[in-house]
């Protein structure tokens, strides 16, 4: 497990002997643990900055947003970081072992999910997302930083996946014919996204980018609080969102699931989603928006597909892999769930 250097935590005043620090969550770029001391709990975060090359920019994005909510939703529940006592919410430490830290508070009576069990979550976790982007709709969205340039460009991410084809592993690329096959017979989803950045009524709005189950708070009665882990909020557009909550709470099993005959979609989340979300967002979202709801699922479900395909083929460098074939394994479960998603589509798209 990596460390904490000693100097993040005296930055905080927890250097303490009773101080008890564990290793928390699932993330598979940042490192996140739990601190507590004398009955004060916080989640301590080291960001990736291999992938997030500015924290500074999460910083300022944070604290911008953070400002404008205190004003116009005065009541609306929003977990900012703990200033250090350099009056930062951001240490770096330089070295190898270092890194940018910051510390949340741990919210009292809240705990979050690995996994959606239940339609009623989806639906929750689905109105908090949608309300955080409502929330901040007269928010100029654009002038935040993208701390991952080009993150949830299908565009992009195509071209990278085609790079990878051109300069990875060339065993990797002959191993995964049939994957790869299918990924670029499926490019029309690329077409799609390009239309959809290029149409007026696709609004750029304040989005989450990554809206798993894990990133919402909840309370012991099952209630929603509010939404977490704000790295990834810029600029986007609300397929990034509502597709990311379908493509990880539709399943009955993960990304990891390595037995696909175990895959098999829920259409109770579909629904959920899809009413939480608009619940909120609906009067926010153009009809030409509320017609992509479907799209979507499969745009975030193929674009995740491409990035764990073109890491598998690039030698893991990005996502890391604890067995060998573990992204190619990632890759095709994420094939076989879009394969599901678009076995229903006549259902669903409507
Ligand atoms: C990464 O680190 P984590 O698990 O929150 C990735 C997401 C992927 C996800 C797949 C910055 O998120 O885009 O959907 O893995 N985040 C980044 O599990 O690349
Ligand atoms: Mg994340």
């Amino acid at each position: 497990m990596m460390g904490i250097p000693q100097q993040v935590l005296a930055a905080y005043g927890l250097t303490g002997s009773d101080t008890v620090i564990k290793a928390f969550g699932t993330g598979l770029i940042n490192h996140t643990w739990t601190v507590e001391q004398q009955g004060k709990k916080y989640i301590l975060q080291r960001i990736n900055t291999h992938v997030f090359t500015e924290p500074e920019a999460i910083a300022d994005n944070i604290s911008r947003i953070a400002a404008y909510l205190a004003e116009q939703a005065p009541d609306y529940f929003f977990v900012a970081p703990v200033v250090a006592r350099n009056g930062r919410q951001l240490i770096t430490i330089a070295g190898d072992q270092g890194g940018s830290f910051r510390l949340f508070p741990f919210v009292p009576g809240s705990h979050s999910k690995a996994v959606a069990t239940s339609a009623a979550q989806a639906f929750e976790a689905a109105r908090q997302f949608g309300k955080f982007t409502r929330l901040l709709a007269g928010f100029d969205a654009r002038s935040l930083h993208a701390t991952i340039p080009g993150f949830h460009d299908l565009s992009l991410r195509y071209r990278q996946f085609q790079q990878a084809l051109e300069t990875g592993n060339a065993d990797r690329i002959r191993e995964s014919a049939e994957l790869i096959d299918y990924l670029e017979a499926a490019s029309h989803l690329v077409d799609r996204y390009v239309a959809i950045q290029q149409d007026i009524h696709f609004k750029v709005r304040v989005t989450h980018h990554d809206t798993k189950i894990s990133n919402v708070l909840f309370n012991d009665a099952d209630k929603a609080l509010c939404v977490i882990d704000l790295d990834t909020v810029m600029p986007g557009h609300f397929i990034s969102d509502v597709g990311d909550m379908m493509r990880t709470y539709l399943p009955t099993v993960s990304e990891e699931e390595q037995d696909f005959s175990r895959i098999d979609l829920r259409e109770d989340m579909y629904h959920a989603i899809v009413e939480g979300y608009q619940l909120e967002m609906g009067e926010e979202l153009s009809s030409r928006e509320k017609q992509a709801f479907f799209y979507a699922g499969q745009f975030m479900i193929y674009m995740q597909a491409i990035r764990f395909l073109a890491d598998h083929i690039n030698n893991d460098t990005y996502y890391g892999a604890r067995y060998p074939g573990h992204n190619y394994v990632r890759a095709g479960n994420q094939v076989v769930l879009l394969q599901k998603l678009n076995a229903l589509q006549q259902k669903l798209d409507r």
